[in-house]
């Protein structure tokens, strides 16, 4: 059931500003990272997703984004990412900024996505920096290198890495000035992102988390949900409309 107090604190709301993490895309069958089937449980951060680790063992890192692209390829979005198509029309300003790699916001038909730590259909030089989307998949290649004879990357944020300037101060401008904020499907330990929540409750916005398990954005939040967002967010649009 939604709280009456979401429902017409949104229905005043002029800029809404919504955070998502690796939960949005979990009914999508994308496994989150720090869940108990979690991607890292596998393999540990510090071995994939940082720079050094990549340059000491491509083979392995280009293992782990292969196996997550495969995943990709093959699963859609889900209900929570259409009903985050829906809002975008449905609020006079809106504004989407995603954690995630996986580009489910765009294939759900999410118009202008603020991506924080890029996304995994891309490949880039670590030598020139050019940006390429073929060859993604390695074809018996252990790394795939580019035509200046440096190793490809996926085009992804690591541990340690600064995010894109431009996507990092939208981020910071949608935060500071909206009236509604959702944080859904993070865990909320990854900074600079874990810290636009706070930074909108800091400038008076509604805050609203929907998430499986308690995070430290439940602390400050006007209403922390516990589900899941491909069934509570349809059931907000259902509410609103
Ligand atoms: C940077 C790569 C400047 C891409 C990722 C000490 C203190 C504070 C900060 C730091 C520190 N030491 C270092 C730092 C900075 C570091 C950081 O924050 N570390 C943390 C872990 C302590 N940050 C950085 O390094 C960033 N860069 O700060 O640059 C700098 C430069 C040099 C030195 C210092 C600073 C770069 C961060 C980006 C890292 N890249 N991934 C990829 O391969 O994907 S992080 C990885 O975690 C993903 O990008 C992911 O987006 C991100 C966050 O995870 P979540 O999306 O929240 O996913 P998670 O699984 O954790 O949680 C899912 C949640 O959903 C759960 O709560 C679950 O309950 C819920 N859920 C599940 N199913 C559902 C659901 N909810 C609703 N419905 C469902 N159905
Ligand atoms: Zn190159």
């Amino acid at each position: 059931m939604i709280p009456l107090e979401l429902i017409e604190q949104a229905k005043s709301a002029q800029v809404v500003t919504v955070l998502t993490g690796a939960g949005i895309s979990a009914e999508s069958g994308v496994p989150t990272f720090r869940g108990e089937n979690g991607l890292w449980k596998k393999f540990r951060p510090q071995e994939l997703a940082n720079f050094d680790a990549f340059m000491r063992n491509p083979e392995l890192v280009w293992e782990w984004y292969n196996y997550r692209r495969k995943i990709i390829e093959q699963i859609s979005p889900n209900p929570g990412h259409f009903a985050l198509v829906e809002m975008e029309s449905y609020f006079p300003q809106f504004n989407l900024i995603t954690q995630n790699v996986d580009g489910l916001h765009q294939r759900a038909g999410s118009r202008n996505v603020v991506e924080l730590h890029g996304n995994i259909g891309r490949n880039r030089c670590v030598k020139c920096n050019r940006i390429s989307t073929e060859n993604l998949s390695l074809n018996g290649q252990k790394v795939p290198t580019c035509e200046c004879g440096g190793l490809l990357r996926p085009d992804v944020v690591w541990f340690g890495e600064l995010l894109p300037e431009d996507a990092i101060q939208k981020a910071f401008q949608a935060s500071k000035s909206c009236d509604f904020f959702f944080s859904i499907g993070t865990s909320a330990v990854v900074y600079p992102a874990a810290s636009l929540p706070e930074i909108a409750k800091q400038n008076g916005a509604f805050v609203v988390e929907i998430n499986l398990e308690p995070t430290p954005i439940t602390s400050f939040a006007d209403i922390s949900i516990r589900g899941k967002s491909g069934i509570v967010l349809p059931q907000i649009v259902k509410a609103l409309t």
